[in-house]
């Protein structure tokens, strides 16, 4: 599937060049800050970043003190792809064509209170980037649920297991039919490079959902988290794929865990965290045929 013409990244090929500074206010261990790091990377300086109300909204800090060497556009919570489409539409008056502008937007901020403008925007067909951070709850008020909290997680608003499963944003904007989708999670680094180097070479919306773990929020010690990332991927219960020109494909190593029996064992992905400590072996034995179904799923839109 159209692979024609594209250069992949490898560890060697993506710069040296920092565009996000370390001494920002983020925890230890957040993987959204390591991911907006490689991210700006991968885009470069000709870059515009709209960030609604969210972690990175804090971790950022108050100018001229912020790690970003990119201008950041801080904007209403339900605002970030309304506020990217008016960038895109100035940009593009002034004649200036060769700057991306992307949202970075937490999970609460698209799941829930930003989908109708994401949504009003990926109609309409406009020219961004959307990248969801998904760390799986609203983490910067203190670790409430959102759409995008899984089953049986606990939450300061769901204090035994969240009992909801969790919303398919990506499927939602495939139903859009927009040009690129694409999830992605930040152990694998190289992978979401590559899908956003794509993603920025296509017109039209893009989305990109990134798995995010955050220590505070999903309760194991900072220096687990690409560990507990890796866990999600090789457990199955993240599944890395792409999907674009109509057509899906899995990456990295989602590619060799479509067989159940080749992924690890879901126990190993829970236990790491203490969010999932409520799970008793009845909810684990649900939670492990909803990632079977999800698989079927998106292996039926592979297979098409
Ligand atoms: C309309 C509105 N409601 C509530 C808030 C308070 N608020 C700021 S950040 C935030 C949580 C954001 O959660 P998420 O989008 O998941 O990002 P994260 O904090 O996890 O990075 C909330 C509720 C706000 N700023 N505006
Ligand atoms: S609460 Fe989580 S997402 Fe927010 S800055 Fe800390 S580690 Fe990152």
């Amino acid at each position: 599937m159209g692979n024609e013409g594209f250069t992949a990244f490898t560890l060697k090929s993506l710069t040296d060049e920092e565009y996000y500074l370390p001494g920002n206010a983020a925890c230890p261990g957040c993987a959204a800050v390591m991911a907006l790091r490689i991210g700006l990377k991968v885009l470069g300086p000709r870059t515009i970043v709209v960030v609604p109300a969210c972690c990175m909204s804090v971790v950022q800090g108050y100018y001229p003190k912020t790690p970003s060497k990119v201008p950041i556009f801080n904007t209403a919570f339900a605002a970030s792809a309304a506020t990217a489409a008016g960038i895109r539409a100035a940009l593009d008056i002034k004649g200036i064509r060769d700057v991306n502008v992307v949202c970075w937007a937490g999970d609460g901020g698209t799941a829930d209170i930003g989908i109708q403008s994401l949504s009003g925007a990926a109609e309409r067909g406009d020219d961004l980037i959307y990248v969801c951070y998904d760390n799986e709850a609203y983490m910067n008020t203190g670790t409430q649920r959102s759409g995008s909290t899984p089953e049986g997680a606990r939450t300061t608003t769901t204090i035994t297991g969240k009992s909801e499963r969790k919303k398919d944003v990506p499927g939602i904007m495939m139903a859009h039919r927009i040009p690129y989708v694409a999830t992605a999670c930040t152990s694998y680094p190289i992978d979401f490079a590559n899908k956003l180097r794509r993603a920025a070479s296509i017109k039209g919306t893009r989305y990109i959902h990134l798995l995010s773990p955050c220590p505070p929020g999903w309760r194991y010690p900072a220096e687990k988290t690409v560990e507990v990332g890796k866990l999600a991927v090789e457990t199955g219960a993240w599944i890395l794929y792409e999907w674009f020109g109509g057509r899906c494909r899995l990456t990295g190593p989602s590619t060799g865990l479509a067989e159940r029996s080749k992924r690890r064992p879901l126990e190993q992905y829970l236990e790491i965290q203490g969010r999932f400590s409520n799970a008793d072996p009845s909810k684990i034995a649900e939670m492990r045929r909803r990632i079977d179904e999800e698989w079927e799923r998106i292996l039926g839109l592979c297979h098409d």
